[in-house]
């Protein structure tokens, strides 16, 4: 197989786009065709100010690596969450995000979720009931307020996230399966900020899983290979499971399936907005994040079952 742009030996071969490229041009290919989402998607500009919420895992550091790389004002959040699972993940994947950000002079947020709460995830997870076991439900609330939090107090315009076209697909057909229209009208590259909550954006929703891997292989960046050992047995990985066997028999059907939803949900021909929802949101008296519950949000509500001295 031989490069398209120079004709040298490959090295990536994405049949799902009919190209291949060898090492200097893929990594020329991957800025620029998040440059062009970015774009496309409107999803902010060289005047903003990004922060990318970073796990140590090769999506969100390769995503830090590219927008650096694009000469975007981009900075690192990193959340301990303490979670060892044997394997010391929480710490390894800081020690990776930081030895990131000094290789690169960036600059790292660092929040430790049991310095700020008292207790590291599963020990919420636990104490707060929530979860039938496992502690991802607190982590994922934990995640999601605190990098709200942090993109608000700091005055960062838009808090940019490694989701991958992997991922992405995994949770479409997940909310397709049960017609769940409410996250379906949620789902894309880009959330507009509200009242209280920070513009979200995905600029790696149009990339495979693969695609990152190797762009992180080819660049020498070195990331946290386990999952979290808690992402075992999800729904999430059984359906990129499924998702891949479709994709070997019929390449670039991952692809397809996401870009047509988003093409869909624009025409407005499948789904309708609506706006009830915002609607009923009102500040938490504690935090400031809008809620649709009748006093604390959920979160804080959480954090104050488990420890009513914080
Ligand atoms: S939610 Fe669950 Fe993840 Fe949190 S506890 Fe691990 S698997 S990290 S994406
Ligand atoms: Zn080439
Ligand atoms: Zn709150």
């Amino acid at each position: 197989m031989k490069c398209k742009k120079c004709g040298a030996k490959a090295q990536v071969n994405m049949r799902q786009h009919k190209l291949a490229l060898c090492k200097e041009h893929y990594l020329e290919w991957m800025p620029e065709q998040t440059e062009r989402f970015i774009k496309k998607y409107a999803m902010f500009t060289r005047h903003e100010k990004i922060l990318v919420a970073v796990s140590g895992g090769k999506d969100s550091l390769g995503l830090w690596d590219i927008l650096t790389r694009l000469g975007y004002q981009a900075d690192g959040l990193y959340l301990g969450l303490g979670i060892d699972g044997g394997i010391n993940y929480s710490r390894e994947s800081h020690r990776l995000a930081e030895r990131f950000a000094n290789e690169h002079g960036l600059k790292l947020h660092i929040v430790d979720i049991e310095k700020e709460y008292g207790q590291p995830i599963p020990t919420l997870a636990e104490r707060s009931h929530r979860g039938y076991g496992k502690p991802c439900a607190v982590c994922g609330l934990t995640k999601r307020h605190e990098m709200n939090r942090i993109a608000r107090d700091l005055g960062y315009d838009a808090l940019a996230t490694g989701h991958n076209l992997d991922d992405e697909a995994a949770v479409l057909f997940g909310n397709t399966l049960s017609w769940s229209a409410d996250f379906l009208l949620r789902q894309g590259p880009v959330l507009p900020a509200t009242e209280g909550l920070a513009r979200k954006v995905k600029p790696l929703c149009r990339f495979y899983e693969r695609e990152m891997t190797a762009y992180c292989l080819l660049r020498g960046i070195e990331y946290i290979y386990e999952e979290c050992p808690f992402a075992e047995g999800a729904q999430s990985i059984y359906y990129k499971e499924l998702l891949n066997k479709l994709e070997t028999d019929r390449p670039g059907a991952k692809l397809i399936f996401y870009l047509r939803f988003l093409e869909a949900r624009k025409s407005g021909e499948l789904f309708v907005q609506k706006d009830v929802e915002q609607a009923h949101l009102h500040p938490c008296p504690k935090c400031g994040q809008p809620t649709s519950a009748p006093d604390l949000c959920s979160f804080c509500r959480m954090i104050e079952k488990v420890s009513p001295n914080v």
